[in-house]
């Protein structure tokens, strides 16, 4: 906790030397979920920055808005298809960004609880190697606003 105080201090006086707004946090933003209907599937986005000076990993990601949250790779098979391959953990680099976007990276909602329509908000919470849980709220879009329909996997989804 002292060190973690202490780098606080730091970036404050390095922020107040240069006037960059650069953070030095672990940070999630632009988090989106698709639209879904109950006991099927959906997956969220975002965008994740790790600021700190610390190499770090997320591990894991858990919601109540689903019966079974995993983090996700799509990727193009030999076979010319999208598929899914789950991921233990996705490092994240000091200084680093990660991007959770359609046809890569995501968040899987496996059996939704509910439905989820557009408007609607649910909570994920990260779960870092090193740093504390982030706990966010996602605003569910509708895929084709995003432009991304088709492109993970999940366009067979009702
Ligand atoms: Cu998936």
């Amino acid at each position: 906790m002292k060190n973690k105080f202490m780098f606080v201090l730091v970036g404050l006086m390095l922020l107040s030397a240069c006037g960059a707004p650069k953070s030095n946090a672990m940070e999630a933003r632009d988090a989106w979920a698709r639209a879904g209907l109950k006991d099927g599937n959906s997956a969220a986005y975002m965008l994740i920055s790790n600021g700190t000076a610390q190499n770090d990993e997320l591990v894991g990601v858990s919601s109540d808005a689903a019966k079974a949250v995993e983090i996700h790779l799509s990727q193009m098979g030999a076979d010319g298809t999208m598929q899914m391959l789950p991921q233990e953990a996705i490092a994240l680099p000091a200084g680093g960004e990660l991007e959770l976007k359609p046809g890569s990276y995501h968040v899987m909602l496996i059996g939704l609880v509910k439905d989820l329509n557009l408007g609607d908000e649910i909570t994920l919470t990260l779960h870092f190697q090193i740093h504390e849980d982030i706990t966010l709220t996602v605003p569910v879009k509708e895929a084709a606003d995003m432009g991304g329909s088709g492109m993970d996997g999940h366009n067979s989804m009702p």
